[in-house]
């Protein structure tokens, strides 16, 4: 368990007020999921799968089945100067208000070598040291039929049928990653960690690839639906670096997106800040110019604020 330290005092400020300092807690987890969880689809396996080691982690409480509403029949044993409407409704509307056990879904979104995948290893990493069963996954991918199609786009096959076709590529792929992975380990309570999901859509083939915004809108309805992100994380660095780290890795020539100019890198930027504007609630602008470790802490910090670690393990490490 990498136990980190914390910034170093001369550690840059934020990117911007919606940065990791603001840290207001939006703990609420999304909406009812529509989880199909059990599935036999759910079985297929995840690439990457980091998170496979932590399954036996899940905190107890995380699986609690709900407790069983108090019976109506103490209401008929009360004196009868009581009313017994009172004691009969109460309990049952507590227990229709008490939620259906469910994970927590974090996505990390930013420009190309902004660190999203180093930084998903070191956040699954935590998330696990803190008792948390997380799962790492990844877009375009994530279960056996979407990384067949991760190849299909990347690979600049589809490119010459446009960015629309595209964005419908990149949703059918979204729909077996949510159907197959996401949905059933958020059904089990576990924390799904996802680099990249439906804002790398809304950026690069929305603001980007200029695909009418109702389009992208009914996609994300159709493919997400309830699944949505409690908390994305936004790692923000300008074009030029994110691009210089990303050609210094060895091993890999420039995919489809890498190798769009420079122009179409830095306005990418500009649309994933403009998106943690418009969604301060849910995102998180975090400085990614930083070293490694620094921007880890940075997210750590975002993560802890915002959404609900298990108490004991957290005070343990505090
Ligand atoms: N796409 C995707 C769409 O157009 N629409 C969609 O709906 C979706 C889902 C995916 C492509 O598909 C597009 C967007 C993408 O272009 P990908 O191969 O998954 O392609 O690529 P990216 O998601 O862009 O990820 P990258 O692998 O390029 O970059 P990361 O994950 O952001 O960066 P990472 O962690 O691999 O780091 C890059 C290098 O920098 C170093 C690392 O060691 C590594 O060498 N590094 C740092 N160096 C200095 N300081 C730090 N803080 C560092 N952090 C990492």
């Amino acid at each position: 368990m990498p136990s980190r330290t914390s910034p170093p005092a001369n550690a840059p400020a934020p990117a911007s007020p919606t940065a990791e300092s603001a840290a207001k807690p939006t703990a609420k987890p999304t909406a009812k999921r529509s989880a199909k969880a059990g599935s036999a689809k759910g079985k297929a396996k995840a690439e990457p799968t980091p998170a496979k080691a932590a399954k036996s982690a899940a905190p107890k409480s995380a699986k609690a089945p709900p407790k069983p509403a108090k019976t109506a029949g103490k209401a008929t044993a009360k004196p009868a100067t009581k009313p017994a409407t009172k004691p009969a409704t109460k309990p049952a509307s507590r227990a229709a208000a008490r939620p259906v056990p469910t994970g927590r879904f974090i996505t990390l979104e930013g420009g190309e070598g902004a660190g999203k995948s180093t930084q998903l290893r070191r956040l699954l990493a935590r998330l696990q040291a803190a008792g948390v069963d997380a799962v790492g996954t990844r877009e375009p991918g994530g279960s056996t039929g979407a990384e067949i199609m991760r190849h299909l786009i990347l690979s600049g096959a589809a490119k010459p049928l446009g960015p629309l076709a595209e964005a419908t590529l990149f949703a059918a792929a979204r729909a077996d990653h949510l159907d197959a992975t996401i949905r059933p380990a958020l059904a089990r309570g576990a924390w799904v960690v996802c680099d990249r999901f439906a804002d790398s859509t809304r950026v690069y083939q929305g603001a980007l690839g200029n695909v009418d915004p109702r389009l992208i809108a009914a996609l994300e309805e159709v493919t997400v639906g309830e699944t949505r992100p409690d908390l994305t994380l936004i790692l923000d660095l300008p074009a030029e670096e994110g691009l210089a780290r990303a050609a210094a890795r060895s091993g890999r020539d420039a995919d489809r997106f890498e190798s769009e100019g420079l122009s179409f890198h830095r306005a990418l930027r500009e649309a994933f800040r403009a998106l943690a504007m418009s969604e301060p609630e849910r995102c998180a602008l975090i400085d990614a110019s930083r070293d490694a470790d620094t921007v880890e802490e940075a997210i750590w910090q975002a993560v802890s604020a915002r959404l609900k670690l298990p108490a004991a393990r957290r005070r343990r490490r505090s």
